[in-house]
């Protein structure tokens, strides 16, 4: 079946222009002025924007945190994901220690396939390091995996700095991109103590344990390993003016570093865990935490500059009832937010109508770039001739108020309650279909496809 959408702006990395867009099947048959096609189906999309399928490039549906399992599964959250614009995520496959990639690998197949409503991929953690594991690597490739991440703190997953130092040099070899979890493990779990002994246990000190220097020193000390492996590497989710530094610094030495931040940095401060309702603080807790608000400035100059390369959520959600197991202690709340619903319209409206950044920034961070890092480009994140018909029709004009309430997702709130949006998204087609009309989700269960990926081409 053809599709013609007319009367459009096109957005690309780019900028925007006057165009109509021919779907064939799945794919995008041509983009230009006044097409004609007949037999398609027209939709008229005057005076909307259209945009490539958002990728959200860091999700955790279906993972095990602190002894209980994230509010949203595939089903769950890939449905909240399109809702929000997103017709492509990239989770986490996420083996524990000691056992194969290939068994994370499988594990997450098991999770995702036939349940996953859009597109989706996997990036593989490595959280252990041994002979087997490095002889699995090209099998990961052949596998379409080819980004993979390790952390810096959390003990069931961290490694030290000598095994950061060769993954890095054996990811380089092989033409592999990683993702870094950059906090200061042992400095945060002796903060932590102190707060135990003196009976702190509110979530208002959760962002004083994990403060932002801590972040910033990860992140220095993982440049300089990466400096020694001479490998390129992705800081996700930084937070702060502090840990950028550290990254403009490295740039300047000639190294290759990727960032990647997140809306609850760009729009929220520390304030939010001061709320007495322990409910509404909880919500918010997530590492690195939420941090002061002079961060925000800073990190949007970093997206209109191109110093921040990806916008992605980090989505990881918990109910209030998950939440509530750190009632009288901060530390047993499960970490993580809900995002993948409200990225879209988040940015357009607090970021581009504002001015913060323009919309082919917009673009770039939200799909193009993702979809170079991440080996799906020019699949995904452009629309043009050959790449999948995902497509966002976002409406100027469909302003609304976010309440957790309207979210399809589980976990019965959003961190980013009462935000007052600028327009809203209108409809998003996945791969020519359509799969969200007017805020409702059309798209089924196992219409969404495993992506196998290819190298870095950012
Ligand atoms: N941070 C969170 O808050 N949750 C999941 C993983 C992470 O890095
Ligand atoms: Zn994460």
């Amino acid at each position: 079946m053809k599709l013609l959408f007319k009367g459009g702006t096109v957005v690309s990395g780019h900028g925007t222009k006057r165009a109509d867009i021919l779907v064939d099947g799945e794919k995008i048959a041509a983009v230009g002025r006044n097409l004609s096609a007949p037999g398609a189906q027209v939709v008229d999309v005057t005076g909307k924007l259209l945009m490539p399928g958002f990728i959200d490039a860091h999700t955790h549906f279906d993972l095990e945190v602190a002894g209980t399992v994230t509010a949203d599964d595939f089903a769950s959250g890939s449905r909240a994901a399109l809702r929000g614009g997103t017709t492509t995520v990239v989770d986490f496959a996420c083996p524990n220690k000691g056992e194969t990639l290939h068994t994370g690998l499988q594990r997450w197949h098991e999770k995702a396939d036939g349940r996953a409503c859009c597109d989706y991929s996997f990036h593989m953690t490595i959280d252990d390091w041994n002979e087997t594991i490095e002889a699995e690597l090209d099998d990961m490739y052949a596998a379409g995996i080819s980004s993979f991440k390790m952390y810096m703190t959390y003990p069931a997953m961290m490694l030290d700095d000598s095994t950061i130092y060769h993954v890095l040099k054996k990811l380089k070899e092989k033409g592999g991109i990683c993702g870094v979890h950059c906090e200061n493990s042992g400095v945060i779990d002796a903060l932590i103590a102190e707060k135990k002994t003196s009976g702190q246990l509110g979530v208002s000190s959760h962002p004083q344990t994990r403060p932002d220097y801590l972040e910033a020193e990860a992140v220095a000390r993982l440049l300089r390993i990466a400096q020694a492996a001479d490998a390129p590497v992705i800081i996700v989710h930084l937070t702060s003016a502090a840990a950028l530094r550290e990254v403009e610094a490295a740039r300047k030495r000639g190294q290759t570093v990727y960032v990647e931040t997140c809306p609850q940095y760009l729009l929220l401060d520390e304030s939010v865990y001061d709320n007495e309702d322990f409910t509404k603080a909880a919500g918010y807790v997530c590492a690195p935490p939420i941090r002061k608000s002079e961060n925000q400035k800073v990190l949007w100059q970093g997206l209109r500059r191109g110093e921040i390369q990806t916008i992605s959520t980090d989505h990881c959600s918990f109910t209030a009832e998950q939440k509530a197991r750190g009632r009288d202690d901060f530390t047993a709340i499960p970490g993580g937010v809900p995002g993948v619903e409200t990225r879209g319209e988040l940015i357009y409206s607090f970021g581009v109508t504002t001015r913060k950044i323009s919309l082919a920034t917009m673009c770039k961070t939200l799909s193009e770039n993702p979809a170079r890092l991440y080996g799906l480009f020019p699949r995904k994140g452009i629309l043009r001739l050959g790449s999948d018909a995902d497509l966002v029709i976002y409406d100027p004009q469909a302003d609304h108020v976010i309440r957790g309430e309207d979210m399809v997702g589980r976990a019965g709130y959003t961190p980013f309650e009462g935000f007052v949006t600028r327009g809203g998204i209108e409809q998003v087609w996945l791969r020519g279909k359509l799969a969200v009309n007017h805020g409702t989700v059309l798209a089924q269960e196992g219409d969404g496809q495993y992506l196998i990926r290819g190298k870095n081409a950012l």
